[in-house]
């Protein structure tokens, strides 16, 4: 069964729109990109000293389950060279899952909806462009009316 996925994509080393272009064209790889909002461009938060990221989010249909979702997608960020060094440094390709249907998630390595989505501007702008209306299932708030 296809479910309705919602990821958030962040890029802030070399050249971020590249980034962005080449993990979307990735993501085909995992299913199928219905939607992708406009790139936002933004400061860093959390971790502040460090560049400035291109934003965006992206629709996608899949049939893969959560856990299986996430592993293709660590492995599209390894496989455009993503490297870890700091937890919330700077990285060429960053793919978060936001909302995975309506499921609630919680499991080592992985939590949906992702727990710091409904507190960051850079997460809820460009996702309320493609999904608006989608209700967050533990708050049962839209991402409109989150934003
Ligand atoms: N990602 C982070 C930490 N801080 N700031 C912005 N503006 N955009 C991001 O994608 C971002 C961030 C951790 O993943
Ligand atoms: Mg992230
Ligand atoms: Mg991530």
């Amino acid at each position: 069964m296809n479910k309705t996925v919602f990821l958030s994509l962040g890029s802030n080393i070399g050249d971020r729109l590249a980034n962005r272009q080449q993990g979307i064209t990735r993501l085909s790889e995992v299913g199928d990109v219905t939607a992708t909002s406009s790139v936002y461009e933004t400061e860093p938060v959390e971790f502040t000293a460090q560049p400035w990221f291109l934003n965006c989010a992206v629709k996608l249909t899949t049939e893969k389950m959560p856990k299986q979702l996430l592993e293709a997608l660590l492995k599209i960020e390894k496989s455009m060279g993503r490297q870890r060094h700091e937890s919330k440094g700077p990285r060429k390709i960053d793919i978060d899952i936001l909302l995975f249907g309506n499921s609630v998630v919680n499991a080592a390595g992985l939590t949906i909806p992702h727990p710091a989505m409904h507190e960051r501007r850079f997460v809820l702008e460009p996702l309320a462009e493609i999904g608006g209306m989608v209700r967050h299932p533990i708050f049962k708030r839209t991402v409109s009316q989150m934003l």
